[in-house]
């Protein structure tokens, strides 16, 4: 076994664990990526499209914007179309001047593992049997690589190892809460080289099921639809989708569609998740390790950088100036602005899909709100706010809700002048 020393072990190869590795290298903190798929694999996911201003942010804190600066597509806004008329949420008049960009995972990823490699930094892909171990006090991973077996002594391991991963998985139960809603229907989505159907981005609700009409580019396009979750990929023909689509979608929208092959097909569940806290001892979890939003809100891959935007704070402090501040309260942080956004993306979700279960009187109550927060500045604005994302450091009375009680590290007793 090959033993090695490093300050920082992140187990995960995903945004969270790419976009902490660069932050951690810039400021010149040791740490080596644990993976277990292959980067090839890695790096030909095709997830998210939607950065707000905080993951934009970042990248260029990283070091890794040139081509978000290039190619990605500032959005002032966004549409909504219900009952055949699409109504424009002006993203950027009803925020002071916010935007999201759309730039998809997949690039962002490529980014990151690009500046990876030009540093030449460590990185395990295709590890096996990763395991962690004593994590509430001295740190190490263990891990098979090509049939030889490592161990990776660390101060800290960071969790960025997805909804999946190893590192949730390893804390006991009772250590931990967790709070889980999983929807009855998934994303159908498909990936086509055709242009557009229109300049931004299409929410649809419609008696027929939500669907939305996305882009990563002026010609590669990216369209979901709601599919029950029982469905598989392979029911659905190329043809049948933008058939599909075709039915959801306005009169105007439906003749400017340009169809065309999929270069990438595949149904995503739908679910919340929360865990709390996030940080055990000196194991901290960050993004879908720690929990999962439904894509409706964009919020997913913008979760898991901020995430990563408060742990390597946290981490260079610590190194830098030796202080406990920033990981004392790394969970609390993050979990402020995690269960804000958990509610918005439970709230788009609830008001744009259609469940089986609702009732008439369920549907057209969700129906009034709909039309109340498309006809009311105020309604559009908190759609707006959320959408191009909260503020990314909360004000401390936020932090009185998430007095944790998990174990003496972790409980924060805020006074009420806080
Ligand atoms: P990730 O899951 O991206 O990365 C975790 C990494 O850890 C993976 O590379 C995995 O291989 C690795 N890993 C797992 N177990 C391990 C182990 N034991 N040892 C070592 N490594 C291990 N978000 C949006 O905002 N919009 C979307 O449209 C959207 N679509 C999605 C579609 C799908 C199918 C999925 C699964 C997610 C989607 N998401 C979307 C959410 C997604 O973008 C995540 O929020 C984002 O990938 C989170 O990044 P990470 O936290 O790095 O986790
Ligand atoms: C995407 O382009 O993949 C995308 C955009 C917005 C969402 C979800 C996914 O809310």
């Amino acid at each position: 076994m090959d033993i090695l020393d490093t300050q920082v072990a992140i187990i995960g190869s995903g945004p969270a664990g790419l976009l902490l590795g660069q932050l951690l290298y810039k400021a010149g903190i040791e740490h080596i990526i644990i993976e277990r798929q292959s980067a090839e694999y890695v790096a030909s996911r095709i997830r998210a499209g939607i950065l707000e201003q905080i993951t934009v942010d970042l990248l260029h804190k990283a070091g890794v914007a040139d081509n978000l600066d290039k190619y990605g597509l500032p959005h002032d806004g966004v549409e909504i179309l219900t009952n055949n008329q699409r109504h424009r949420i002006d993203l950027s008049q009803l925020t002071g001047g916010k935007q999201v960009v759309v730039y998809g995972q997949t690039e962002v990823t490529k980014d990151l593992m690009e500046a990876r490699q030009q540093a030449n930094l460590r990185s395990f892909y295709q590890a096996e049997d990763v395991q962690i171990h004593d994590y509430e006090s001295s740190p190490y991973v263990t891990l098979v690589q090509n049939g030889h077996s490592y161990r990776i002594n660390c101060q800290f391991i960071a969790g960025c190892d997805g909804f999946h991963g190893v590192c949730r998985a390893s804390i006991p139960e009772d250590k931990m809460q967790t709070f889980e809603k999983v929807y009855p229907f998934g994303w159908l989505g498909v990936l086509a080289d055709v242009p557009p159907v229109a300049p931004e981005l299409i929410y649809v609700q419609s008696e027929r099921g939500f669907a939305l009409c996305s882009m990563r580019s002026n010609t590669r396009s990216r369209y979901y639809l709601q599919v029950p979750i029982t469905d598989t990929v392979e029911q659905w023909s190329d043809e049948a989708f933008w058939e599909e689509l075709k039915n959801r979608l306005d009169d105007d929208s439906k003749a400017n569609l340009v169809t065309g092959p999929s270069i990438e097909k595949s149904i995503a569940p739908l679910r919340s998740f929360i865990t709390e806290p996030m940080r055990f001892g000196k194991l901290f979890l960050a993004g879908d390790a720690a929990h999962i939003v439904p894509p409706t809100g964009a919020k997913g891959l913008n979760l898991a950088t901020s995430d990563i935007g408060f742990l390597s704070d946290a981490l260079i402090e610590y190194f830098q100036n030796g202080s406990n501040e920033g990981i004392d309260q790394y969970s609390a942080r993050c979990l402020a602005r995690v269960w804000k956004a958990e509610r918005f993306s439970w709230w788009l979700t609830h008001l744009l899909h259609r469940f089986d279960t609702e009732t008439e009187f369920d549907h057209r109550m969700k129906q009034a709100e709909l039309n109340y927060v498309l006809e009311s500045v105020a309604g559009q604005t908190t759609l707006a706010e959320n959408y191009v994302g909260l503020p990314f450091k909360v004000d401390r009375s936020d932090l009185k809700s998430h007095v944790l009680a998990s174990d003496k590290t972790e409980s924060i007793h805020l006074t009420s002048s806080s």
